[in-house]
């Protein structure tokens, strides 16, 4: 066994190999890189998508004996057109810090990591995952992957993961973000596809920003908002005066987790006064009638009182919508992480239906994503859809793929996974017994820390694969195995706008660390199933059976030959199929010709009744918590965005919690004084920083802190499963 692991092992670095002219030396203990690490001129410019926000910006870095030096934006790119925020700038940086992982490291019986070579860890995946198999059945190992590597890599991870070990259970951190978004635009559209494109920015003559803080998030986003030159009317609703309401000319700072109560209430001014697009809904919608309905009773002072906002706010809010020629609805994660998510993202689609906002330049019901390629993980991770949007309980769907990728139908799963807080569920029920996280921090981003810490604690075997030894997750694993990051292994990312980008290697991996897609090639190997995805030899060539799996459907992407061909055309959009007259880089919208992928081709207009949340405030919680993005200089769990000089300089320091005046005045608490947050779950010392932005009755801490989801309550959109990160009960005590 072991000496067919070592010959994996050459063959994943021999992979590795393939986009190298560089020489692979043998090192003590495993295989490293020589000086030359990649295939392009050693003192040249090349230019590839940023590897932080699912805005895909490009950026031209910089080469000096074949190493990456520096970069700069790449000036003509159709999304960022010479732009970057801090975090594009000092994407390089975070590649270079000292706790980066060099060796695979394995827990040994006195519970101490030891560094050892790849045929030790990969002969410690395959015995412990397989003997808790043997144990317990194939379910009883999951994955948690992530929206953060490339296309190909999750597509490779959950082609060996579902087809290869026989797991079930495999979800991402895009459950975290986008699940809700998913979940409404199937519905709705009959296919997750949102419909825009980055130019409709430029072209809307009203924007409705729905929980949304575009200048933070999404900064170069906002530059093309800036460049429209329709001086349009810019709605925010945020129930925080954020830097993007800011610069808005509309704010509606709502009640949170009123957003549903809202939407229907415009719905309802928009009905009463006709404002209606009747042409548009009899052509291409289905149940306008039942939803028109609905909305009847969201009066004016029924939805005033629910949300806080005046008639007189609601009732402008309708009219701009009615007067505006190309109205664009933007949403992220104040709708998404809701308990009611996804009826509020469809509210808001049955806003643009009404109006006959789908279709045309400026306008449509869109959902921004967040991470790198959450797109890419949406559509080809396999682990809530089958390939390329496709349906597990679907035996015809099951069929197509084993016959595309020329597996037995068996291999396939027949039922769907358990959603990420189902699979924490199944650990503490103890059905699960081995998890394998990769590219993500769940011992920082997932909901309510004290008990994820406590289920992470029942699993036999935790295998955490990550860039750095130092994650809050990593801590907690058995087995780590270290992997290339952004900028040091080739594949693609989608944005979202859903055109794909190359990413490329132009800097050297520390030592043993792999790309994801040669450490799932080695894993493969090792378990014993590398057959199966010999036609996988490399990325580009995955590309190419992704390729073949969205023939004919949505995402048809045939046309793209590749990735020369997507760096010529400056990205591609899907679709881009086989035999398209369309310019592969121009910049194309979905549904001009009003046909839907719903059976009937109608988009559906969906309806509900808002439900209260989970968790009220009470006499011991009076105040609401708002987590989200703190800086743009700032992402995530900070993993990366940490380890840049310059990025700490531009973020705040230290944990913080934002208050209003009211509710500091209440409790005595002064400007900078340290307070307690407390909640139900846990508790925090922050340093109060007293603001306006944030209304009496609410705070704001950023989810870059790792205390702060030890305060939040677990609470879940019922169809996407997606965490209500922004809304729970605290109380703020001084000290
Ligand atoms: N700098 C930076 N940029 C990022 C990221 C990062 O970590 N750092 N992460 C990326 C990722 S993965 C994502 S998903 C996106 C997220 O991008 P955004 O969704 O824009 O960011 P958030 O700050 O999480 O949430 C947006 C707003 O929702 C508001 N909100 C809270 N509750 C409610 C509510 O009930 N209703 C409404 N209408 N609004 C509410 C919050 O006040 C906040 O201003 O950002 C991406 N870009
Ligand atoms: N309270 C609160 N919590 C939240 C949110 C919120 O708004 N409020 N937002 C949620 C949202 S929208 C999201 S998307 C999540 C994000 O949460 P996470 O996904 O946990 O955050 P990241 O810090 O991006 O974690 C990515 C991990 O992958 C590693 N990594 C980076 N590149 C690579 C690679 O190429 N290969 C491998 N193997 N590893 C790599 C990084 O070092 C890091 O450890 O957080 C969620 N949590
Ligand atoms: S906006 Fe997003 S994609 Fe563009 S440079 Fe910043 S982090 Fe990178
Ligand atoms: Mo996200």
């Amino acid at each position: 066994m072991r000496n067919a692991v070592k010959q994996a092992v050459k063959q994943a670095v021999h992979q590795r190999r393939g986009t190298l002219t560089g020489e692979l030396v043998r090192r003590p203990g495993g295989f490293g890189l020589g000086q030359v690490p990649n295939r392009l001129a050693p003192d040249s410019t090349t230019s590839m998508v940023c590897g932080f926000c699912s805005t895909g910006c490009s950026l031209d870095v910089h080469l000096r004996n074949g190493q990456a030096v520096n970069l700069t934006p790449s000036t003509h790119y159709p999304v960022n057109r010479g732009m970057a925020c801090p975090k594009g700038w000092e994407a390089l940086t975070p590649l270079h810090a000292s706790d980066r992982l060099s060796t695979p490291r394995l827990r040994d019986a006195s519970g101490q990591m030891r560094d050892v070579d790849w045929p030790t860890a990969t002969n410690a995946f395959v015995d412990r995952f397989k003997s808790i198999q043997q144990r317990h059945g194939a379910e009883s190992v999951a994955f948690i992957s992530t929206g953060q590597i490339a296309t190909e890599e999750m597509a490779l991870l959950g082609a060996f993961a579902k087809f290869g070990m026989g797991v079930v259970h495999g979800d991402g951190n895009t459950r975290q973000c986008m699940a809700t978004s998913v979940v409404a635009y199937k519905q709705a559209f009959g296919f997750d596809a949102p419909p825009y494109t980055y130019d409709d920015f430029e072209q809307s003559d009203v924007i409705v920003l729905v929980g949304s803080n575009l200048c933070i998030a999404h900064p170069i986003m906002w530059e093309r908002i800036c460049r429209n030159q329709c001086s349009p009317e810019i709605m925010v609703v945020d129930p925080r005066v954020t830097e993007t309401a800011s610069a808005a000319t509309q704010h509606y700072a709502l009640a949170p987790k009123r957003d549903l109560t809202l939407m229907y209430g415009i719905a309802h001014i928009l009905v009463a006064n006709d404002w209606v697009d009747h042409e548009y809904i009899d052509a291409h919608t289905s149940g306008y009638d039942t939803f028109a309905a609905h909305v009847a009773e969201f009066n004016p002072e029924r939805v005033g009182a629910a949300t806080g906002l005046s008639i007189e706010q609601l009732e402008r809010s309708a009219a701009t919508i009615q007067a505006g020629k190309r109205v664009s609805f933007w949403w992220t994660m104040g709708v998404n992480q809701s308990h009611e998510g996804v009826r509020t993202a469809q509210a808001i689609i049955d806003l643009a239906l009404m109006t006959g906002n789908i279709g045309r330049p400026g306008i449509g019901a869109n959902s921004i994503t967040g991470q790198r390629n959450a797109m890419g993980s949406r559509l080809f991770s396999n682990t809530t859809s089958l390939f390329a949007g496709r349906d597990f309980t679907n035996a015809e769907h099951r069929g197509d793929v084993a016959h595309i990728l020329g597996i037995d139908v068996s291999v396939i799963p027949t039922h769907n996974s358990a959603a990420y807080d189902q699979i924490i569920d199944k650990i503490l029920a103890g059905e699960i017994k081995g998890l394998w996280i990769i590219a993500t921090n769940t011992a920082h981003s997932w909901i309510d820390q004290k008990h994820l810490h406590d289920v992470l604690e029942r699993l036999e075997f935790l295998v955490v694969q990550d860039m750095y030894a130092t994650t809050e997750t990593a801590q907690l694993a058995n087995l780590v195995l270290p992997a290339a990051g952004w900028g040091e292994k080739d594949g693609t990312f989608i944005n979202s706008e859903r055109r794909f980008g190359v990413i490329k290697r132009v800097s050297r991996a520390p030592g043993m660390a792999l790309a994801d897609f040669s450490i799932f090639k080695l894993l493969a190997h090792a378990w014993g199933c590398g057959a199966m995805f010999d036609e996988w030899r490399d990325p580009e060539a995955t590309l190419s059976i992704l390729g073949r799996l969205s023939k004919g459907l949505p995402c048809d992407f045939t046309g793209i030959d590749g990735y020369r061909s997507i760096d010529a055309a400056g990205g591609i959009q899907w679709p881009f199929p086989e035999g398209s007259m369309a310019d592969p880089g121009s910049e194309r919208r979905l549904f001009e010709d009003g046909q839907f992928h719903t059976p009937d081709g109608r988009a559906r207009f969906i309806v509900d009744h808002p439900q209260p949340v989970r968790e009220s405030t009470s006499d011991r919680y009076p105040l609401i918590l708002l987590t989200g993005r703190g800086s743009s200089a700032q992402w995530h769990t900070q993993t990366r965005t940490a380890k840049s000089a310059i990025l700490r300089s531009l973020a705040p320091t230290g944990s913080y919690v934002e208050l209003s005046p009211v509710d500091a005045a209440a409790r005595h608490i002064t400007p900078h004084e340290l307070v307690d947050v407390v909640s139900a779950r846990g508790s925090m010392t922050a340093q109060a920083i007293i603001t306006a932005t944030i209304a009496t009755g609410q705070i704001f801490i950023p989810m870059h802190d790792a205390a702060t989801n030890k305060l939040t309550c677990a609470s879940f959109d019922p169809h996407s499963r997606q965490p209500s990160y922004k809304h729970s009960a605290v109380q703020l005590n001084k000290k």
